[in-house]
């Protein structure tokens, strides 16, 4: 039986990636933050099968202690502030969590357990200012933010930990991936809270376009990268996009309503057809520097990991309008 480490075990990707090895005999330890009010929800379904840590990605002792205590097979790196908006707040704290923090795993890795199989969550952020479309896994990185810049950081070092010290790193570069437990703050589950409360829906810059694809199928291919005889790294999406405007759309279809937008394309104003304002937009919400397409070529994936999507678009945002959690 294998023992695995996950980062960022409470976060959206974390908890569906601890129910999938789980359900593979896997035996599951969760690098936990201490908070002062409850923050195990999306782990309940699990929380009496796995064995919790504390410890931080910016607190090396708390790593190399874990490492200690257990024989760690595999180590899924998922921690993060993993949102781009607030990574113009705090850009130092971003980097220091996404990019000194996944160096510091790896050095505890690289010093005390060679043999541990690491994976990196890459993103499509990297990707940023697109210098080909669609992106894959030889596409020039161009980084808009302060996370895409944290994220790249971290996915060389991976690369030259794996090339320096022959360590087993594979870098997952995830296009977006969503579900109902997605975190609040995300667009999708931003857009789909308000329609489900029937709040006015507060948006930036809605013209932006997505390849969306569904977290919980994306963890799988998580695990499938670190059974392969060798290490490397992989995009994964949909290679579908969409944009912002499109979801919220799609999303009012499933209420039976329909979203218009007043006047021409360009106009940003959303009614219902029964004449309801549902949709305003907001400078806040507009970024310093976008991200305006990302669409993704997993087509490695496909032909390496035997791995495609199956949920697309509509059904990934029927999965969240109809979800209860
Ligand atoms: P998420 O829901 O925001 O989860 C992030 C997790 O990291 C949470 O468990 C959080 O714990 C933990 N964390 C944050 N800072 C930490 C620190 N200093 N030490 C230890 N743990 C820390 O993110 P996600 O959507 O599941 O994404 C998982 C990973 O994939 C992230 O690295 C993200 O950047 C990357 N990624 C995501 C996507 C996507 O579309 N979802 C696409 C590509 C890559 P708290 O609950 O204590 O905050
Ligand atoms: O923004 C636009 C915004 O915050 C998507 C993370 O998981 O995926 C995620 O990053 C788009 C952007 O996700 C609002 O400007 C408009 O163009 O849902 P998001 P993201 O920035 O794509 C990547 C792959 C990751 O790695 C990240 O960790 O939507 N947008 N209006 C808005 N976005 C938000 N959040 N809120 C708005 O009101």
């Amino acid at each position: 039986m294998k023992t695995t480490l996950i980062t960022g075990i409470n976060g959206q990707d974390g908890s569906y990636l601890a129910e999938y090895l789980l359900s593979l005999g896997y035996t599951v330890i969760g690098l936990l933050r201490r908070s002062s009010s409850p923050n195990l929800k999306r782990i309940g379904k699990v929380i009496d099968k796995i064995t919790l840590e504390y410890g931080d990605l910016l607190d090396e002792v708390s790593l190399q202690r874990i490492f200690k205590k257990y024989p760690i097979d595999e180590v899924y790196n998922l921690a993060a502030q993993s949102f781009v908006g607030l990574s113009w707040e705090q850009p130092i704290y971003t980097s220091d969590v996404n990019a000194m923090g996944t160096l510091k795993l790896l050095e505890v890795i690289r010093t005390t357990s060679p043999k541990t199989k690491f994976y990196q969550a890459s993103t499509s952020e990297m990707f940023g200012m697109v210098q080909e479309v669609p992106q894959n896994e030889n596409t020039p990185f161009y980084p808009r933010s302060p996370y895409g810049v944290s994220k790249l950081y971290a996915h060389w070092m991976s690369v030259n930990y794996r090339e320096s010290y022959n360590i087993f790193a594979c870098s997952g570069i995830l296009f977006n991936h969503e579900s109902p437990r997605r975190g609040n703050e995300f667009v999708t589950k931003k857009i789909i809270n308000a329609i489900k409360k029937n709040e006015i829906l507060r948006l930036g810059n809605i013209y932006s376009k997505r390849d969306w694809g569904y977290a919980q199928e994306y963890v799988e291919v998580m695990y499938k990268m670190l059974q392969q005889n060798t290490p490397e790294d992989f995009v994964i999406a949909t290679g579908e996009t969409h944009t912002i405007k499109e979801f919220v759309e799609t999303a009012f279809a499933f209420t039976g309503e329909e979203i218009h937008f007043e006047g021409k394309d360009l106009d940003e104003k959303g009614y219902t057809k029964s004449g309801r304002l549902v949709l305003e937009i907001d400078q806040q919400f507009y970024r310093p520097a976008e991200v305006n397409l990302l669409v993704g070529d997993a087509s490695k994936a496909k032909r390496l990991l035997n791995w495609e999507p199956k949920v697309k678009f509509n059904e990934l945002i029927e999965i969240m309008m109809k979800s209860d959690e």
